[in-house]
């Protein structure tokens, strides 16, 4: 394919500090750009997929969506390697973990790849200081997750009327994303809600399944648990799924981050109080586009927030809320 030849010497050219931006730039078709998800089979990865692909049609710039099937630093990192050994022009991931990302991403700093972390950071997402160990991505393109989980907090607080037991279902520790939006929840709580006791986080390795039954076990040591706050997709399907085998729709509240397609019928029938949908397809397009402004030489901000839609049963069928479902 035409793409496909010009691609090689494009990347060639990336590599040497002759590259000229202004000529790739003349050439439609001159950048390849790799997107490295944290899973592949995840709706919120998906979306983001079709953002940057949006994006990279719109610019003429060859995407590469390559991942693990699950979110875990261990099958990441081999997908990392194998990207890097493709000599792409430009990598966005989002890093499986804030540490053990590090120095594999550094492998392709220092092969002379740009790197912009999208939706999860690596060390302390404070990037291009020049201080700690950490600080080469050029940018990190997310949703405030501090803010999402203190938004949760509000939502489930109200949800129990400002009483009583509820905790939070959580992936793993380590986890930029998740991490903050528990550390948001539980700030909230402390500064706003004092009739709201915050039970011991329970972490469910991103598995549906796990999140169940540990809803059902936290459930069964506390019978007057009152809500749930699912940390991301898989945690709130699960915990939402034990909540109802548990036979304690409505009297366990849920707040579910994350807006897959089930979120729907979710919301409509009591199960989940409120979802607040993050916008990956925003967080793709704005990561390609920072990328191809990257590799043309403009400068690009160094952070670049999107935002929230809080999806509950007054507006799920809302188009202009409908339109952050994520895609499957
Ligand atoms: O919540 C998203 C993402 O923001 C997080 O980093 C990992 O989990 C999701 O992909 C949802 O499954």
């Amino acid at each position: 394919m035409k793409r496909r030849s010009i691609l090689g010497a494009a990347a060639l050219a990336a590599l040497t500090t002759a590259f000229n931006p202004a000529a790739a730039v003349a050439d439609d078709h001159a950048f390849t750009i790799a997107l490295i998800p944290g899973l592949t089979t995840d709706a919120f990865y998906i979306t983001m997929e079709r953002g940057a692909r949006a994006a990279a049609d719109a610019l003429g710039v060859e995407l590469v969506f390559q991942g693990a099937p699950d979110f875990n630093p261990v099958t990441q990192v081999p997908v990392l390697d194998a990207v890097i050994a493709r000599a792409p022009d430009a990598i966005l991931i989002a890093p499986t973990d804030t540490v053990q990302l590090i120095e594999p991403l550094r492998r392709a700093h220092e092969a002379g790849i740009p790197v912009i972390t999208v939706d999860t950071f690596i060390g302390s997402g404070v990037y291009q200081t020049g201080a700690g160990d950490a600080d080469f991505p050029l940018s990190y393109i997310a949703s405030d997750n501090v803010l999402g989980g203190r938004i949760a907090a509000r939502a489930l607080a109200n949800a129990i009327g400002g009483e009583g037991k509820v905790f939070v279902s959580n992936v793993n520790p380590g986890i930029s994303t998740t991490d903050q939006r528990e550390e948001g929840f539980k700030l909230e709580m402390a500064e706003n809600f004092p009739g709201v006791e915050v039970l011991e986080t329970q972490f469910n390795e991103n598995d549906a399944n796990n999140a169940a039954s540990q809803l059902q076990a936290v459930f069964a040591r506390n019978p007057d648990l009152r809500g749930v706050f699912g940390a991301n997709l898989f945690s709130a399907l699960g915990s939402a799924n034990g909540v109802e085998q548990a036979g304690q729709t409505g009297n366990i509240r849920v707040v579910a981050f994350d807006a897959p397609t089930s979120i729907v019928d979710n919301i409509e029938s009591g199960l989940v109080d409120v979802a607040i949908a993050q916008h990956p397809a925003e967080i793709g397009y704005f990561g390609v586009v920072a990328a191809f402004a990257h590799l043309t030489g403009q400068s690009i901000p160094v952070a670049i927030g999107t935002g929230f839609t809080i999806i509950d049963a007054g507006n799920v069928n809302d188009p202009e809320v409908a339109r952050f479902i994520y895609s499957d």
